[in-house]
């Protein structure tokens, strides 16, 4: 891998790159993941690369949703393995939820790949492999799921994906956290808790919230639901990102 002088203006972006190109080395990332991470840099370009107060404020009330769940599913697809294999294992851990690997580019391999890759970052078990169960209404491969994971779960957090997943999962009444640069995505816009940050930033963030909040009791988790608007979220991403105060 090329060496990136850490005052390198755009180290973080450049080192995300790498890991990405890495995923796609490994088998663990599609080529189509390599869009899809250029079309998030360029969202976060326009953010300023970094994280709104409205992207924390939601990262929080994900965190209050988390742990307010009786169970609780991390969806995994090839960019989120890529790129936070382990900071997704400890999000799991935090508040007690099961990994699933999801994949729209769905191969034995490839969902294998994931599930040893996450294994390697300290995942105990990684669901999605047995795919015993179906997401109603969807004709593609996101589908197909876990009855005991996704198709059991009452939260869902289902990060970098724009599509019609989110929708369908709406429709099967489970609460759900995208995690999406884009504040017009579908997906952001149809859900309980849009966090518009990089996913590098976000999900240590809901972390870091669950932790704090993790003696907090049942009332202060539900008016930290009730106070976050969706709306308000998408708005805000969407203001920054017009009116770009870049320096
Ligand atoms: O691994 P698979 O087979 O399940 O395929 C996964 C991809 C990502 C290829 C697939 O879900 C896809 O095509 O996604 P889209 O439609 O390109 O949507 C990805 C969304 O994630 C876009 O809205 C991007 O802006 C956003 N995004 C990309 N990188 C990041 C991101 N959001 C947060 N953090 C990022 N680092």
């Amino acid at each position: 891998m090329t060496e990136i002088p850490e005052d390198h203006p755009r180290q973080e972006s450049l080192l995300t790159r790498h890991r990405i190109e890495e995923g796609v080395e490994k088998g663990i990332t599609s080529r189509q993941g390599l869009i899809a991470e250029g079309r998030g840099e360029a969202f976060d370009y326009l953010l300023g690369e970094r994280t709104l107060p409205s992207a924390d404020d939601a990262a929080r009330a994900a965190a209050a949703h988390l742990l307010l769940a009786d169970r609780p599913v991390l969806s995994v697809n090839g960019n989120v393995a890529a790129l936070v294999p382990g900071e997704i294992v400890e999000l799991a851990e935090a508040v007690e939820a099961d990994i699933e690997v999801n994949l729209f580019n769905r191969t034995d391999e490839r969902m294998r790949a994931i599930a040893d890759h996450l294994r390697e970052h300290g995942a105990e078990s990684v669901k999605g492999l047995a795919a015993d169960a179906r997401i109603p209404g969807l004709d593609h491969e996101r589908a197909k799921v876990d009855a005991d994971g996704i198709h059991a779960a009452d939260v869902v957090v289902v990060p970098l994906e724009d599509g019609d997943r989110a929708e369908a999962l709406a429709e099967m009444g489970k609460t759900e956290i995208v995690i999406d640069l884009n504040p017009l995505s579908r997906s952001a816009r149809s859900v309980a808790v849009p966090i518009v940050d990089n996913i590098l930033r976000a999900v240590p963030n809901v972390t870091e919230h669950a932790r704090d909040l993790r003696d907090a009791d049942e009332a202060a988790l539900e008016r930290i639901v009730a106070e976050f608007d969706p709306k308000d979220a998408l708005r805000e991403a969407e203001r920054a990102i017009r009116q770009g105060d870049l320096e």
